[in-house]
């Protein structure tokens, strides 16, 4: 009992300091370019609410303040699926 709220407790004071990230990516052209890049962000482990949008060409998601993507890693990860990241938004 206590230790399932010490964890509810820990997820909640986590995702309390997400920050929303929202990044333009560059050559997108189908449903696979989608699931490439949402595995890759996936595979950071640093990533929640993965959601790409293959009509904007964007890739939105949240990071956790503790274990933080820097912007060299988002363009990274979306460099590994085979695309450029061209900008990259936070708030
Ligand atoms: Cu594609």
């Amino acid at each position: 009992m206590k230790i399932s709220s010490f964890f509810i407790g820990l997820v909640f004071s986590l995702s309390a300091f997400a920050a929303k990230v929202e990044v333009d990516v560059s050559g997108m052209t189908c449903g696979m370019c989608v699931e490439a890049i949402t595995r890759e962000l996936k595979a950071t482990n640093k990533a929640e609410n993965i959601s790409v949008s293959l009509e904007d060409k964007k890739a939105r998601f949240s990071d956790l303040k503790d274990l933080k993507l820097t912007d060299a890693e988002i363009k990274t990860a979306i460099k590994k699926a085979g695309y450029e990241a061209v900008k990259i938004r936070r708030n």
